[in-house]
């Protein structure tokens, strides 16, 4: 069922679950040809988060800061093409929570295992902040953060599920955000792990 979390937020609970084996496929194949790796921040620090991604641009991070790249840092070579079910997944779902037309170019993996966390922070690398940012939730559960426009804002703590999708867009989408540490456990389908699709538009 749809509900939604304040002005511009939707959660789709259970979204992705009808389509979840062929989801998994995908990722995995993507995850083949582009492997998750820890990036490093500005600041210097590993995160306990390791990504990667597909479609025409992905999300980096180094000593230089963060940007998206059309090159896989790791490689030299583009991203993995974005698979269709992952797109149609993503479209789906920002038509369902009323952003009709929403066209990712950029879908940022992110792996969590048991202890990982991402800190509270703000999602403005990218051009386009009017299009909204819709993300699919596999795996194991985990409590996310959702706060206010200044870090200093109280959070609201939502536990996303497999197969929740969260859109957020206009007046929430600088909100602040959050994952707090992944509770140990084991999934049916991915084992011991969370995994986070994030799909934009970077450019
Ligand atoms: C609601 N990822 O990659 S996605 C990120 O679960 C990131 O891996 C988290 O934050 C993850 O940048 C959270 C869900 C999300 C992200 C940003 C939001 C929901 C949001 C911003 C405002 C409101
Ligand atoms: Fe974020």
């Amino acid at each position: 069922w749809a509900e939604g979390l304040s002005a511009g937020t939707v959660l789709l609970h259970g979204w992705a679950c009808a389509g979840e084996i062929a989801l998994c496929a995908a990722v995995e194949a993507v995850l083949r040809q582009s492997p998750l790796r820890g990036m490093v921040t500005p600041g210097g620090q590993r995160m306990s988060v390791t990504t990667a991604s597909c479609g025409d641009w992905g999300w980096v991070s180094d000593r230089r800061g963060y940007r998206y790249s059309a090159v896989d840092p790791d490689s030299g070579q583009p991203w993995p093409a974005m698979p269709d079910p992952l797109r149609e997944l993503a479209r789906g779902a920002a038509a369902e929570a009323g952003f009709a037309g929403f066209d990712p170019d950029a879908c940022l993996i992110n792996c969590y295992l048991p202890g990982a966390r991402m800190g509270l922070h703000q999602d403005k690398d990218e051009r386009d902040f009017k299009a909204p940012i819709v993300s699919v939730s596999l795996g194991l559960p985990a409590v996310f953060l959702l706060g206010g426009l200044r870090r200093a804002d109280p959070s609201a703590r939502i536990l996303l599920q497999h197969g929740d999708v969260l859109v957020w867009g206009g007046p929430d989408r600088m909100r602040f955000h959050g994952v707090q540490p992944v509770k140990p456990g084991c999934h049916p389908l991915l084992g011991e792990r969370r995994i986070n699709l994030t799909f934009r538009k970077a450019r």
